[in-house]
């Protein structure tokens, strides 16, 4: 294995940062966290740009001499490298290919930005919040058909497609605001299934640190 450490750069309300760390915290490798000044627009200046990530996104991990971004193939590569949520087959392959971009797009991608204007910034325009709430709604009447028959993502098995998916679900739930106890109990079971995975911590607990300010 190539030589240097192992780094997250983070900030403790990034649930796409919590893929990274769930992914290393459930395959036993340790990580540094790198916490960062998201609130305060760090990652917005063109010093981080050039120096960190031109994407302007946390999270990054400082990976065996390399610094990726991107939480799909980060996910991706490391499964591989640690043989542990990855495919056996193409038809997997293919699955965990295709839950991952939904999550990306759809699922982390309406939640993360939802969830950071309602509970994070001070006012957030009512009908932006309204679009996204209409199309989480959505995303999450697609998972909640999707586990009422299937144990993980993919199948029997928990991939990484799950420990995508999870991102923004399993911080408390008062900050994005749904009771998915009352409304989604096949979202619910799921979840509570990764929980019992060897390993598991919750969000707060793995992403510690400077929390940014709450304004609901
Ligand atoms: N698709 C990216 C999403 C990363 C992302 O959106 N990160 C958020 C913080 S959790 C961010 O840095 N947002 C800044 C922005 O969108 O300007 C990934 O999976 O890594």
């Amino acid at each position: 294995m190539a030589a240097g450490a192992t780094r997250l750069h983070y900030f403790p309300e990034s649930g796409n940062s919590y893929k990274l760390a769930l992914m290393l915290r459930l395959c036993g490798v340790a990580f540094e966290g790198v916490w960062t000044d998201f609130g305060s627009g760090v990652t917005r200046t063109a010093d981080w740009r050039a120096s960190v990530n031109q994407m302007g996104e946390i999270p990054v991990l400082e990976w065996q001499g390399r610094s990726l971004t991107q939480t799909g193939p980060i996910l991706l590569r490391l499964a591989e490298a640690y043989g542990r949520f990855g495919a056996i087959n193409d038809d997997d392959r293919y699955a965990i290919l295709r839950w991952l971009f939904w999550d990306n797009h759809k699922l982390s991608g309406y939640m993360a930005v939802y969830r950071y204007l309602r509970a994070f910034t001070p006012s957030p325009d009512e009908h932006v919040l309204g679009f996204l709430r209409k199309r989480i709604d959505d995303c999450l009447r697609v998972a909640e058909r999707h586990f009422e028959t299937r144990r993980f993502a993919i199948g029997d098995a928990p991939s990484v497609a799950d420990l995508s998916m999870v991102g923004y679900l399993l911080f408390p739930s008062d900050e994005a605001g749904y009771d998915l106890e009352r409304s989604h109990p096949a979202v619910v079971a799921w979840l509570d299934r990764v929980r019992q995975l060897d390993g598991w911590q919750a969000p707060y607990d793995l992403l510690p640190g400077q929390r940014l300010r709450r304004y609901r």
